[in-house]
């Protein structure tokens, strides 16, 4: 590269870097695919931070395996980068032993959902106050494009050339019947609603569980396109009252596409509550 053209380049990155908002971001460069859906969905994470004006040192970016494994290296906070599938024991481990961090936990949907999905029932039953992210492309993307739990049927992946033939898991759906008291979804591509959920599940007091949807556009051509989703992603607009749970039921099972919070029990302790009234 020509000096003039490097010589722009850094101090472009300088603005950038000087941005209010990206405080939060580590001065490590995202090494995710250009037009990735994590990038956006990052940004959302930033803005929120700032938005709660949470310090730095006040955050705790737990992770797993998978190109969503390499989340906290990008923010400028404690972090964990952890085993595969693992992202939600280890945040669980450190909010008991640091109640006053924000502990905020990622993973993909091969990580979450398929290796490490034994851990979903029990952190959202205990309600521990963590925030979980799911960055779900419904592909393994650091391992170049196998089915994961949210593959659809029949979709033709690197693992599965002539098509998936397993039933995709509803994480939504999960997320409720394991009673999670915060059920949400966004899209990476609606950065001021992913920002809105985000602020909202890091202020709820017990576990805090939002999907996002988002492409991966080096392995999917066919499924979580920018495109297709762009076309098809709305707001939810059924609820009254966030905390029915019929309703948010029905709308996991109706509306694949439908974007914001699905539940919210603002009654129940959380893990770290309920021991203090037990001992009370
Ligand atoms: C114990 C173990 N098994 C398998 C792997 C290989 N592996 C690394 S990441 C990954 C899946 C990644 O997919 P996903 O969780 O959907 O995340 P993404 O890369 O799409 O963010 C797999 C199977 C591993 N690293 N460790
Ligand atoms: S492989 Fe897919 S998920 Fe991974 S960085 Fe590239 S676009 Fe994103």
């Amino acid at each position: 590269m020509d000096t003039m053209k490097s010589d722009y380049l850094d101090e472009k990155l300088d603005q950038v870097r000087a941005a209010d908002f990206l405080k939060y971001r580590s001065p490590d460069l995202p090494t995710w695919c250009p037009g990735c859906g994590y990038f956006g969905i990052m940004d959302a994470f930033y803005k929120s931070c700032r938005e709660l004006e949470l310090k730095s040192e006040e955050i705790c970016m737990v992770s797993g395996i998978g190109c969503s494994g390499r989340t906290p290296i990008f923010v400028n906070s404690y972090g964990f980068h952890t085993l595969h599938g693992r992202s939600i024991p280890v945040a669980t481990g450190l909010k008991l032993a640091r109640e006053d961090l924000n502990v905020f936990a990622v993973a993909g949907d091969g990580d979450a959902l398929g290796i490490g999905g034994g851990h979903l029932p029990h952190v959202a039953r205990k309600n521990i106050d963590i925030t979980f992210i799911l960055f779900d492309n419904s592909i393994y993307g650091l391992t170049k494009g196998q089915s994961s739990s949210t593959t659809p049927y029949e979709m033709k992946t690197n693992s599965h050339p002539v098509g998936n033939p397993d039933t995709p898991l509803n994480p939504i759906r999960l997320a409720l019947a394991y009673g999670a008291s915060f059920v949400a979804r966004g899209f990476a591509g609606d950065p001021e609603g992913m920002k809105e959920i985000i602020k909202q599940g890091t202020l709820h007091k017990g576990f805090s569980f939002i999907q996002m949807l988002t492409p991966c556009v080096t392995f999917d051509k066919t499924n979580k396109t920018w495109k297709n989703l762009k076309e098809n992603v709305y707001e939810l607009n059924v609820h009254t009252d966030k905390n029915d749970m019929e309703t948010a039921m029905r709308a996991a099972e109706n509306e694949p596409n439908g974007v914001g919070i699905f539940y919210q029990d603002t009654t129940r302790l959380s893990y770290q509550d309920t021991l203090r009234h037990l001992n009370s």
